[in-house]
């Protein structure tokens, strides 16, 4: 009986346990709110914004990201010619030391090619961004209304 008493508390504890956090740290590298913005349908494109700030004394570099539930996640830039913004492909984006790397709406982001499902607004989804230096870390999207202009502080 006690440890069934144990069990049920750790299951209400389990319940009332937060969001994953939004602030994942992995080396000398600090990332805040990766956030998304909810899609109507399987296949289209999402966007992944976030920022990371590189606290260390060496120059880091954000290589791109994989996605469980995207066909392939691309690193996109955004230049302005004119009134038109274009997209384009990027290798990679530096974070220089005692800088932050912002991706941000109307500016560099990740694009998440051919999604397998609708991104749900509330919802939450996985993926690992690649560094240069650092490697591989482990960080979790949320997914914002469709119209949602900037990540909830
Ligand atoms: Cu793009």
């Amino acid at each position: 009986m006690p440890r069934l008493a144990h069990a049920t508390a750790l299951l209400a504890l389990l319940a009332a346990a937060p969001a994953p956090p939004e602030r994942v740290e992995a080396g000398k590298l600090v990332i805040l709110h990766p956030w998304s913005r909810a899609t109507a349908a399987a296949g289209a494109s999402a966007v992944g914004y976030l920022t990371i700030t590189n606290t260390g004394t060496a120059p880091e570099r954000l290589l791109g990201a994989d996605c469980a539930n995207a066909g392939m996640t691309m690193l996109h830039a955004t230049t302005r010619d004119g009134a038109v913004a274009r997209m384009r492909a990027v290798e990679s984006l530096p974070i220089p030391p005692g800088g932050t790397l912002t991706l941000a709406p109307g500016g560099n982001h990740l694009m998440l090619m051919d999604t397998r499902e609708a991104l749900a607004p509330g919802s939450r989804f996985a993926c690992t961004l690649r560094f240069a230096h650092q490697g591989p870390v482990a960080v979790e999207f949320a997914v914002q209304p469709a119209g949602a202009a900037k990540a909830p502080m």
